[in-house]
């Protein structure tokens, strides 16, 4: 028999500063890297973005009628400091008070990232992470969002994904296009994000004695492609390089022997000193967020047809973020489904991930994201029929339920994204929300919104606390 999710289980769902806000010079904000990067003439900029900036209190009072018990979002870090670590810009800091108000008016508890991909400009002007000033102007930041808004603001997240920010460097990360020695680079970027996270980590638990913080790596199901050993090996390298590297710094303040050796041999060792070790053991998370969208499979070699049968065909290298062929090959999971973007559907694969990571560092976990993007059209009637989401969600939260019934301890799931939002790489067409917002990649039309089919089934499932 199943076990019940727990009382008071943080049923929410997430959105980004970047993705949702718009508004993005209004204010007195800053500019960050989103605005300064060059995308294709097809895909939607993200000045208006949904424009929650200037809606979020109908955004809010949807999200209390959807029934969520939390909402998780970001501060955009160059709203409160436009240069990054110059003044503090009480516009800025204004706005969130407001937002975080009106998510306490109806009960919902908000869950704040303190960074969401988007560094302030001014910082990326003078090295973005490769410079060490970074660290400080990140815990500053930090600690002024704890003063601020610590009083109402009981769950802090560090970090979006800094494992893609590293692995998918050139695409979502801070490395300046042309950078020599790009992967050296980057992994000395991680190393002072890192450091980054422990200081954001030590100066909550002093200010906020009662407050909780998490990092929030993207994490995903890694499977050998047979049961060759060979395949095994590649595999538990994709895994220390791709997940564990994060949460083992976060959690264990160590690198991890397999990530270690492959910096090493690869000539990616970042500079490191004793003082920053003991500052990344003293940095201790209180909880572990984390996203998971699909699962991967790895080959240690090719071709893959001369081994044993059920290996699939190598897949395209953006599919499998941080790909060295010489540790391990993406290789299609023909077991699995995969969506129309090619991210591998397995829900399976969520319980497996939630029951490594409690068992690796026994902390209890939240999913901040989870989801299905896709291209949903605005039906007769203004109906958005969202099936396909509903049955990725729950098949997913079924998954969870097991993984609480094995014994994990989780308290929370926040699936992407509580509304349509501008997807990173795939504009406004790829969407993820509850609610649906009426515009496309150039033409902003009237940013209505309106309630999809799967917020009917998520506003039920939340009423009976998990029940489908
Ligand atoms: C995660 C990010 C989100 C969001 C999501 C969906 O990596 O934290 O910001 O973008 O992925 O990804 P995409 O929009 O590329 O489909």
């Amino acid at each position: 028999t199943l076990a019940p999710f727990p009382p008071g289980f943080l049923w929410g769902a997430s959105t980004s500063a970047y993705q949702a806000e718009g508004a993005w010079n209004e204010d007195g904000k800053g500019p960050s890297v989103i605005d300064r990067a060059v995308f294709p003439p097809e895909l939607s900029d993200f000045t208006v973005a949904s424009d929650h900036y200037h809606r979020f209190a109908g955004d809010i009072a949807l999200f209390a009628e959807l029934g969520l018990k939390t909402y998780r979002f970001s501060i955009a870090w160059s709203r409160l400091y436009p240069e990054g670590d110059g003044a503090l810009n009480p516009e800025g800091a204004a706005f969130y008070h407001r937002l975080i108000d009106e998510i306490r008016r109806h009960g919902i508890e908000p869950l704040v990232t303190l960074y969401h991909f988007d560094l302030p400009w001014a910082l990326q002007q003078r090295g973005g992470w490769s410079d060490p000033r970074t660290i400080g102007a990140f815990e500053r930041f930090a600690r002024t969002a704890f003063k601020l808004y610590g009083d109402r603001v009981n769950y802090w997240l560090t970090i979006n994904e800094q494992n893609m920010m590293i692995l998918k460097g050139d695409v979502i990360g801070t490395l300046p296009p042309g950078t020599p020695d790009p992967q050296r680079t980057l992994y000395q970027q991680n190393h002072h994000m890192m450091l980054a996270q422990a200081r954001a980590m030590i100066a909550c638990h002093e200010l906020l004695p009662a407050a909780k913080i998490g990092p929030a790596p993207n994490i995903s199901c890694v499977y050998p492609a047979t049961s060759r050993p060979e395949d095994a090996v590649a595999a538990n390298n994709y895994a220390s390089i791709r997940n564990w590297l994060y949460l083992d710094l976060a959690c264990h303040g160590r690198y991890n022997a397999v990530a270690w050796s492959f910096m090493a041999e690869k000539g990616f060792l970042p500079h490191i000193t004793a003082d920053e070790m003991s500052l990344l053991a003293q940095g201790r998370p209180d909880f572990i967020a984390f996203n998971y969208y699909a699962s991967t499979t790895v080959a240690a070699d090719l071709p893959l047809d001369n081994h044993s049968a059920g290996r699939g065909r190598e897949i395209e290298d953006r599919q499998l973020p941080g790909m060295d062929r010489s540790v391990y090959i993406g290789v299609d999971n023909p077991h699995l489904e995969h969506n129309q973007f090619g991210w591998y559907l397995d829900p399976v694969g969520f319980r497996v991930t939630c029951r490594e990571i409690y068992e690796r560092y026994h902390l209890p976990l939240i999913v901040t994201e989870n989801g299905l993007g896709a291209f949903d059209t605005l039906e007769a009637g203004n109906k958005v029929h969202d099936d396909e989401r509903i049955r990725y969600l729950s098949d997913h939260i079924r998954q969870l339920q097991l993984a609480i019934t094995d014994g994990v301890r989780l308290f929370g799931y926040c699936p992407w994204s509580a509304i349509d939002l501008v997807s990173t790489h795939q504009g406004i067409g790829k969407r993820y929300g509850f609610v649906y917002v009426n515009r496309d990649e150039r033409d902003l039309k009237d940013l209505a919104r309106f309630r999809k089919k799967s917020f009917f089934w998520y506003q039920r499932l939340i009423k009976s606390n998990g029940r489908r």
